[in-house]
């Protein structure tokens, strides 16, 4: 994949920024990149934090799949973040929270958002892969309701790596995966989310606003991204929605 970098110093969000040229129909491979953001977020227009120091980008994709299967997009982005993070701070430490968290030690350090338009037949015009990296924030930018649960790289390994160095990185592990997926399918990938992830197996809680609405054993992801979870009484239920918490 062609990359065309565009880079700011500050934007209110790339994700929104790379939506405006992805509607003006700007080519796949495009690039958003800002070195701070002011109204970075995350779903349901959550607040991302994107001090300086951090890694925050969209890129603008136009794949061949049903919307149905959006959520292939956040496992790819998943492994191939996991993936860069790992070779480059060289440990096995950092792992996947369904849907779209990358933690280090129970600690976000890093947060995926991806947003789709569909045309007037309902088919994927384009879709938005924003990944958000705590790469060198200072914690001390982070607000304090949140820094318990937060972390940055630089932090947690004591060295700090350009960002830039980062991102090259990713997008180098992203572009293969990419057309490997319009390629063969999602099997691959799902195999790699697999080995990467740290909620299989678990007990975990579903939330959906704040609200527990189901519990059980995370026993699997199906094709589409849903987590398959069963219940004590052996019922078993697919989300593809909410968040969930991790009984460790
Ligand atoms: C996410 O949402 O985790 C997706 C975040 C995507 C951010 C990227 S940055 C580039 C692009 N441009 C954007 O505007 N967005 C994308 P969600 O699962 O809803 O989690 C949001 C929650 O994460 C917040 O409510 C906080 O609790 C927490 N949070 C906020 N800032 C954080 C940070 N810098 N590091 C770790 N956690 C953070």
């Amino acid at each position: 994949m062609e990359i065309l970098l565009h880079e700011h110093e500050v934007l209110a969000s790339t994700n929104e920024y790379a939506l405006d040229l992805a509607k003006a129909g700007c080519p796949e491979g495009t690039l958003v990149l800002a070195h701070r953001q002011t109204g970075g977020h995350g779903r349901m227009r959550r607040v991302w934090s994107s001090p300086v120091g951090g890694l925050w980008f969209s890129l603008v994709l136009r794949p061949k799949i049903r919307p149905q299967v959006i959520a292939q997009v956040t496992l790819l982005a998943g492994v191939a973040v996991t993936q860069a993070l790992r070779e480059i701070y060289l440990t096995d430490d950092i792992y996947i929270k369904w849907p779209n968290d990358i933690l280090i030690h129970n600690k976000k350090v890093c947060g995926i958002l991806a947003e789709m338009s569909l045309d007037e037949f309902q088919k994927v015009e384009y879709v938005i892969m924003g990944i958000g990296i705590n790469v060198n924030i200072d914690k001390n930018e982070i607000p304090k309701n949140i820094k318990h649960q937060v972390q940055s790289l630089k932090d947690e390994y004591g060295i700090r790596i350009d960002e830039k160095e980062v991102l090259v990185k990713v997008i180098e592990i992203l572009s293969r995966l990419y057309m490997q997926w319009q390629e063969v399918g999602i099997e691959p990938v799902l195999k790699k989310w697999c080995d990467l992830n740290c909620t299989l197996g678990k007990h975990v809680k579903v939330k959906d606003n704040d609200q527990v609405i189901y519990e059980g054993q995370a026993l699997s992801i199906d094709e589409a991204g849903a987590l398959v979870i069963r219940r004590d009484d052996g019922t078993i239920q697919k989300f593809n929605f909410g968040e969930i918490s991790i009984r460790e």
